[in-house]
């Protein structure tokens, strides 16, 4: 990341300090301008020429911009306001008239400004991007935009599921990853999550799993959180939950960025080619940054110092320029009778086919690069629907699925307020629409013509139905089965716990100790007894050692497996430790002194900039650091905290600063040392808890030994050279963390 952005020294409440003296810098107080200005010009997705009105004249406004065309102050039907700070009032002390309609308007519209929130995924936040087709799924899809280079505009919303609009950006919950691709050919959304797995396997489920996860309908809590009986009495009662149980458990459950977030599709979907043969495929979504996550213990500081972490770290990475990008791949299957592939049946939304027995294949590049110009207009009302599809893509059986084709165009009706919602910016299509769908709530297309039916005589005929050439979308003929009617699954989905063990047996040691820790946690927090037996039961069916562990955090007895564990073999893949990533993007606070060397920080915020990184320097006060004034504090020891940084340099001695007060460091539990701010002993003894790499430099930086870290433990790096410990450094982030640095129990 090479340049600074404008919000992100507002992170931790602190405006970016300029020195003083430099000109046009001054404090001068902020006059209100005299002068009408010329309207604000476009904004990017606004920026359609000035159609004719319907009565026929050139407005030269387009109606897009409507609210913002001319240089004068209107009201909502154009007439030019005078005033707009004082109500009309009988007498200047007098009552205020009903006559007045400016006052009216304004407050009325204003009550209305909220929309309903998301019935689900409400919080969430936005970016457009491109995607590049590599040319690699010509052979089994006829989409145009998998054609070689074919560049699709896209915007994508990443959400959580079950807060609130305003609820914190760290809940431990699965992330929504839903991307709309503007294509030539149609609208086309692929509306998945972070997790490749779902709760259910019947969509006929999803308000049962929804209510249970949900704040309590009494007291209306716990919000944005599944640690309470009503999740885990919904979990321990439907096994089939237990796999995607276990990836919220998992690290899945908290990941550090957005950008460091793997996508699925989920349900298996069908691909059909220009000749008409079809294949079944799984949808992945890989980051290039790598998949990341934070830990309990940062996740719940982050919820209250920083609530709006990965909005904030998407907005800032994108403008920065420090583009995050996802590769699309997908997993092919025979599109055959069974629709099974190594025993393993492709229409269970609660199964993985594991990418060691079909590989991922890449199919296209996605890239973000441009943030939403109004939060509300783009990333509040656009609107996911997976019935958007486009030739060559096509749907399975997969009952979850069948019931979302439904959910989605419905909840809009209530969400959007009409059927016309596809004409909001940013849902519309951006290949040609001629459609026969005529008024509603919200029009504001224009039609022309008397005969929006087929056949007409009366308009040509028109609008015609595309016949082979053009390109239409097909219904590809899948055979249909002779069946019965019934309310009834297939036996092939009642195996709810042999791929829970896979994943639990994929883990690495200090995964597992984070699982375990996570269980404890969430059924620590359930009140009802009988919860915490059968979902202690569920742990034996899944592993032994596990349920021990977290019955033993419980003070409860570990029940023993009622169902026999099948052979599985554990897919490395599910993994998240052992792998090396690029470390663009990523924070490295450099806490200074009061006094610091300054060409040697200057030297290492230059260097750790080119790294593609960003320096964030925490100093004992705002300001300039040093005499030179070349280089401002970001953070101070009073805002900085562990969670926002990836790894943290000590540049000399920190002692305590004039506004420490003792007390500041009793979450570390011991108070400082003498000569060390208590603050900067607090940081150092998160992020060296954390796993993060710590370095220092210099024969002064006595700051480590003072915080009691151990110079000789894993990922602490010291040194004479400022440059050489940075670069240790930056090659220890390349793995995330210092995992080695985990107490690991051995039990698991
Ligand atoms: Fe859903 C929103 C993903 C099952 C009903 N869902 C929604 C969003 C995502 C998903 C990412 C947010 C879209 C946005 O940002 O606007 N949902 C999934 C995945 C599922 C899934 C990956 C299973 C594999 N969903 C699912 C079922 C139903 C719904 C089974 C109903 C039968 N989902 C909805 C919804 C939402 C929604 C109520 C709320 C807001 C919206 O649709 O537009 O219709």
């Amino acid at each position: 990341m090479r340049k600074r952005t404008k919000h992100s020294s507002e992170q931790a409440g602190e405006p970016t300090a300029m020195p003083p003296g430099v000109p046009g810098n001054e404090a001068v107080p902020v006059a209100e301008p005299t002068e009408p200005r010329p309207p604000l010009p476009p904004k990017p997705d606004q920026g359609t020429p000035a159609p004719m009105s319907p009565t026929g004249q050139d407005t030269g406004i387009d109606p897009a911009l409507n609210a913002q065309g001319g240089e004068y102050l209107t009201t909502a039907h154009g007439a030019r306001r005078s005033e707009t700070d004082r109500s009309l009032k009988a007498g200047t002390r007098g009552p205020v008239l009903l006559q007045d309609h400016h006052f009216r308007e304004k407050i009325s519209h204003f009550d209305h400004e909220r929309i309903p929130e998301r019935v689900v995924h409400a919080r969430g936040a936005g970016a457009h991007g491109v995607f590049r087709g590599y040319g690699t799924a010509g052979r089994i899809s006829s989409a145009a935009l998998f054609g070689k280079d074919v560049e699709t505009p896209v915007f994508v919303r990443f959400s959580t599921v079950l807060g609130s609009r305003g609820s914190a950006d760290l809940a431990r919950d699965t992330r929504g990853f839903a991307t709309k691709f503007y294509t030539s050919e149609g609208t086309w959304d692929l509306v998945g999550n972070n997790m490749p797995v779902f709760f259910i396997q019947d969509a006929i489920k999803f308000p049962d799993v929804i209510h249970a996860g949900k704040p309590h309908p009494d007291r209306e809590i716990p919000q944005a959180q599944s640690a309470h009986d009503t999740f885990w009495d919904f979990v321990s009662l439907h096994t089939e939950a237990q796999h995607h149980a276990i990836w919220n458990m998992s690290d899945r459950g908290i990941p550090r960025s957005f950008r460091t977030m793997e996508g699925f599709g989920v349900h298996t979907f069908r691909l059909v080619n220009d000749e008409g043969r079809s294949v079944l495929v799984k949808f992945h979504w890989k980051p290039k940054l790598g998949v990341h996550s934070v830990l309990w213990e940062e996740a719940q500081i982050t919820n209250g110092m920083d609530p709006d972490i990965h909005r904030r770290d998407l907005a800032d990475a994108i403008e920065a320029g420090a583009y995050p990008e996802w590769e699309l791949g997908v997993q092919v299957f025979e599109d055959n009778e069974e629709q099974t592939f190594e025993g393993i049946d492709l229409l269970d939304p609660t199964k993985i086919v594991p990418e060691e027995l079909a590989p991922v294949e890449p199919v296209g590049l996605m890239t973000l690069n441009r943030n939403p110009s109004n939060f509300f207009a783009e990333t509040e009302q656009v609107a996911f629907n997976p019935n958007n599809l486009v030739r060559g893509i096509d749907v399975t059986n997969d009952p979850l699925l069948q019931g979302r084709l439904f959910s989605y165009l419905d909840t809009q009706l209530s969400r959007l307020g009409g059927p016309n919602w596809i004409q909001l910016p940013i849902n519309r299509p951006h290949a040609p629409v001629n459609d026969m769908l005529r008024d509603g709530m919200h029009q504001t297309a224009v039609h022309s013509g008397v005969a929006p039916y087929h056949p007409n005589s009366l308009d040509g005929n028109n609008p015609f139905p595309a016949g082979e050439p053009a390109r239409p979308f097909i219904d590809f003929p899948a055979p249909v089965a002779a069946s019965v009617k019934e309310r009834a699954r297939p036996v092939s989905f009642e195996d709810h716990f042999s791929q829970v063990r896979m994943f639990w047996l994929s883990m690495s040691d200090v995964e597992k100790e984070h699982i375990a820790q996570a269980y404890t946690f969430e059924l620590g927090k359930c009140f009802e007894q009988s919860i915490r037996e059968r979902q202690l039961q569920c742990l034996a069916n899944i592993d032994e050692k596990l349920c021990a562990v977290v019955a033993e955090g419980l003070g409860m007895p570990a029940p023993g497996p009622t169902v026999k564990h099948s052979e599985v073999r554990p897919s490395p893949a599910l993994s998240q430790v052992g792998k090396e990533w690029p470390t663009d993007g990523r924070q490295i606070g450099i806490v200074v002194g009061p006094d610091p060397d300054e060409k040697d920080l200057l030297a290492v915020v230059t260097a750790i900039d080119d790294a593609g990184m960003v320096p964030l320097v925490v100093a004992p006060s705002g300001g300039p650091v040093g005499a030179s004034g070349k280089v401002v504090a970001h953070r101070t020891y009073l805002t900085a905290r562990s969670v926002e940084f990836d790894a943290v340099l000590v540049a000399g001695d920190t002692p305590a600063a004039p506004d420490a007060r003792p007390g500041l460091d009793a979450k570390a539990g011991a108070p400082a040392p003498a000569g060390l701010d208590p603050r900067v002993h607090l940081l150092l003894g998160e992020v060296f808890r954390q796993a993060k790499a710590i370095g220092a430099w210099g024969p002064r930086s006595r700051s480590l030994s003072a915080a009691g870290l151990p110079e000789d433990a894993p990922g602490v790096v010291t040194g004479k050279s400022a440059a050489a410990v940075v670069e240790q450094v930056a090659t220890l982030m390349k793995s995330h963390r210092v995992w080695e640095r985990f107490p690991v129990s051995g039990r698991l």
